[in-house]
């Protein structure tokens, strides 16, 4: 028997931690932590460990799946299935031109280098109508349009500076559980300990008491009420004269305009909506400013609310105004580290926000942040005729039906589609749904470099991998799918017509159509890279894989001072003012809270789960598995709710029925439920099919009155309910 040990990296989450894979007669059989790995240094969480059992799942797909009229799926061969594929979208592109064709690409599809830029240059083929989403709707969407606002480009996402950080925030976020995200640092619960140990604070703002808040100083929050109590922060500091005005004005443009927006919501007046005494504002606003290395940091909780852009916004803010923004130990800017980047970021930006302004969905017109628009409105353009509806989807890497607002709708719109194909390795809620399913490989079968890490590593590295094994079955990479796609639509618009040239010239050449020499130029380009084969010894993709398995470092820190070059806008200065921003300040003031519905739900994630999609792994699904509400004691005793009792949850969109929680971790008037389950059967999975599972997006609106306006995410957070014992 052979037996090899191959050091890779997982890619399940943004900590992108080191493993090293047991082999045996290319059968994947172990993974286990790579201890060599210059950041997780030996640490993987338990999803890393068993996906292996993920690899070698029976339930997996590994041969293309055409549905038949009963429901079931018969095996196809790939060439069958990619004719008639591409044979249907020929006939509606020419029916209905591109503003009919979308394509969902979900959260697994980020960790991929070429998976997402396959299906961009899919979509600006078939035409520039046609719609693309991404899982980013129902994540980070307020997170890159603040950062379009003041940076002028989506991409420039700042982060905290662990290593150097001595006062850190943590605004809706749970790094114990989910491993950091919009930041690239494994171990990330030891690097918050480290804090500490250096006499620092980490101060988790939540309003439940996460394994994150626990382990350190908890501000129990009131759900979606953070701009608030942001702004309060914003106003001690102007007013309590802590502010550096000149370094603030040195950085940025308007801070007279921000500093008159937040002058009327004194930590007094804002206390009561917050839940945070007037005393604690004030008293983490001056340390904010006084610690010289100190940044806040929000994620899924500040982007999920009705008020995400504003909120993120506000934090960038605070960050600016404290003194904290790109320096060491503040809130740093990453980077690709390749030359002439700054002119990238300025050309990218000034083309997305184009993009932006003039292209407006038909539902809701809400402006196309980095070219996608709201999943949450899927359905509608599906089912509402006329121009632009859509009439063939393709999915990869996504589950829709469980993981956007009122999913199940989605499903149902998904049935009167012409043409349905998901790119993926399981039968899900959603995959289900499609005509075709064509199996992908998993990120073991598939070379990488994790390109969209790389602006949020906490220390810069570079690490690439091999595939570990041959892809299982006929499992294909999106890529090679994709590809094999736009060869069959060739002629069809001028851009099919130039990819096919470009793929003959690379077949002349001896050479793949690939996005591999671009991801290796940025390399062999980029800090230590060997500059095209001019620098011996130095990193190119190849070397990467050979020399420097476990990954090389390129710097200990985080470069500072790149403020002008991360910001698009002429000049290189932040730009606070915005008229959008304005409003959603006024817009919190006319929030009116419905009487009926007097809880608030918020989401929760836990360690063995990942969304919707790790749900069939033994070792992952042992005990009892499922959704629980985690309701405040309080709470549950006005209603008669004991622990474990069924109980149904109601809010103005829908109604669920799961188990109940009783806790004292939660500020009271909030009820936490985890999402990723509602696994009813259609599936093929079948451990998860058996956890089953309520789906909490039943109970979100997919009404584009209650998606975020400005970025379009998804109001999943702060969602006002009630629940009674069943
Ligand atoms: N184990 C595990 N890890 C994961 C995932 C997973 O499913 N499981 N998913 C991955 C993905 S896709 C992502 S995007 C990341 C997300 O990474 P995180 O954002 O770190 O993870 P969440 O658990 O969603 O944390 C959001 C926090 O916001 C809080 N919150 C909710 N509403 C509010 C509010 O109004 N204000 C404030 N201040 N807080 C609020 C919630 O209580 C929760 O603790 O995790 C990734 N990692
Ligand atoms: N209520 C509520 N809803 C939420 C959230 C929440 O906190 N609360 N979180 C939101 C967030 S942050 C996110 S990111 C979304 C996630 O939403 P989605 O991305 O839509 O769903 P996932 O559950 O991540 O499903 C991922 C799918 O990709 C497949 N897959 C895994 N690896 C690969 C691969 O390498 N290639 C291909 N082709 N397929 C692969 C899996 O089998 C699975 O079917 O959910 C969002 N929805
Ligand atoms: S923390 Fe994330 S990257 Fe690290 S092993 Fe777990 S799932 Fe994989
Ligand atoms: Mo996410």
């Amino acid at each position: 028997m052979a037996t090899e040990h191959k050091t890779t990296f997982c890619r399940i989450c943004e900590s992108v931690c080191g493993m090293v894979a047991t082999v045996e007669d290319g059968r994947l059989v172990a993974l286990r932590p790579d201890k060599d790995h210059p950041l997780s240094a030996g640490f993987a969480c338990q999803k890393g460990i068993a996906f292996t059992e993920v690899v070698n799942d029976p339930d997996r797909v590994t041969a293309p799946l055409r549905r038949l009229p009963d429901g079931g799926f018969e095996e196809v061969g790939w060439d069958e299935a990619l004719t008639d594929i591409a044979k249907r979208l020929s006939d509606i592109h020419d029916r209905h031109g591109a503003a009919s064709i979308g394509w969902y690409a979900g959260n697994p599809g980020a960790f991929s280098y070429d998976h997402i830029p396959a299906v961009a240059l899919f979509l600006t083929a078939l035409g520039r109508r046609s719609h693309l989403y991404t899982a980013s709707s129902q994540d980070s969407h307020p997170r890159l349009m603040a950062s379009q606002l003041l940076y002028g480009y989506p991409m420039s996402v700042p982060f905290p500076d662990l290593s150097r950080n001595d006062l850190l925030v943590v605004m809706g976020a749970n790094p114990v559980v989910s491993h950091g995200s919009l930041i690239a640092a494994p171990r990330m619960r030891e690097r918050m300990h480290a804090i500490v140990k250096r006499g620092g604070r980490v101060v988790v703002i939540d309003p439940r008491k996460t394994e994150t808040a626990a382990q350190f100083e908890w501000l129990g929050i009131r759900p979606d009420s953070d701009a608030l109590f942001l702004l309060s922060l914003l106003q001690v500091m102007f007013a309590e004269n802590l502010v550096d005005r000149n370094a603030v004005r040195a950085q940025a443009d308007g801070m007279e305009w921000l500093m008159a927006r937040c002058a009327p919501f004194k930590p007094e007046k804002t206390e009561a909506e917050t839940g945070i005494p007037a005393h604690t504002v004030r008293a983490l606003a001056r340390d904010l400013v006084r610690t010289p290395r100190a940044a806040v940091y929000g994620r899924l909780g500040t982007c999920s609310g009705r008020a995400g852009t504003l909120t993120t916004y506000l934090m960038d803010a605070v960050n600016l105004v404290a003194g904290n923004v790109d320096v060491p130990g503040g809130s740093v800017f990453g980077s690709l580290g390749i030359p002439g980047e700054q002119w990238v970021v300025k050309a990218f930006g000034a083309l997305l926000r184009r993009g932006y302004t003039r292209n407006r969905t038909r539902i809701g017109g809400f402006g196309n942040l980095i070219r996608s628009e709201p999943a949450t409105l899927m359905a509608k353009e599906i089912q509402q005729p006329g121009d632009g509806q859509i009439r063939a989807l393709f999915v990869s890497a996504g589950n829709p039906v469980l993981s956007v607002p009122n999913g199940p709708a989605l499903g149902e719109a998904m049935k009167t589609l012409e043409l349905s194909v998901a790119l993926d390795f399981y039968r899900t809620e959603t995959t289900s749904q499609c005509d075709y399913i064509l199996p992908t490989t998993t990120m073991y079968e598939r070379e990488d470099f994790p390109l969209l890490s790389q602006t949020f590593l906490i220390k810069p590295y570079r690490q690439a991998t091999g595939a570990v094994i041959a892809p299982i079955g006929q499992s294909r990479t999106e890529w090679d799918i994709i590809d094999d796609l736009i060869q069959r639509m060739s002629g069809r618009t001028r851009m099919f017509t130039f990819l096919a040239r470009l793929r003959s010239g690379a077949k002349l050449a001896g050479r793949r159509f690939s996005l591999r020499p671009v991801v290796d130029g940025l390399i062999r380009f980029g800090p230590g890279g060997d500059l095209g084969g001019l620098r011996r010894g130095g990193l190119s993709f190849d070397s990467l894989k050979a020399q420097h398995p476990h990954g090389k470092v390129l710097s200990e820190d985080i470069a500072t001072g790149v403020l002008p070059t991360v910001v698009s806008y002429r000049g290189g200065r932040i730009r606070l003012v915005h008229n959008e921003i304005g409003e959603a300040i006024k817009e919190l003031s006319r929030r009116v809270a419905p009487p009926e519905y007097p809880l608030r739900l918020i989401g929760m994630r836990d360690s063995r789960s990942e969304n919707s999609w790790m749900h069939n792994s033994p070792l992952l699904m042992r005990g009892e598995r499922g959704p629980k509400a985690l309701i405040h004691i309080d709470d549950a005793g006005r209603r008669g709710i004991a622990d474990g009792d069924e109980i149904s949850v109601r809010s103005p969109f829908g109604k669920i029925a799961l188990p109940a929680t009783l806790t004292e971790d939660i500020v009271p008037g909030t009820v936490a439920i985890p999402h990723g389950w509602g696994h009813n059967g259609t599936g093929g999975w079948q451990l998860a099919n058996r956890a089953g599972g309520a789906n909490v997006n039943e109970l979100m609106s997919d009404d584009p009155q209650d998606v975020e306006p400005l970025s379009g995410m998804a109001w999943i957070s702060g969602v006002p309910i009630e629940v009674e014992r069943t």
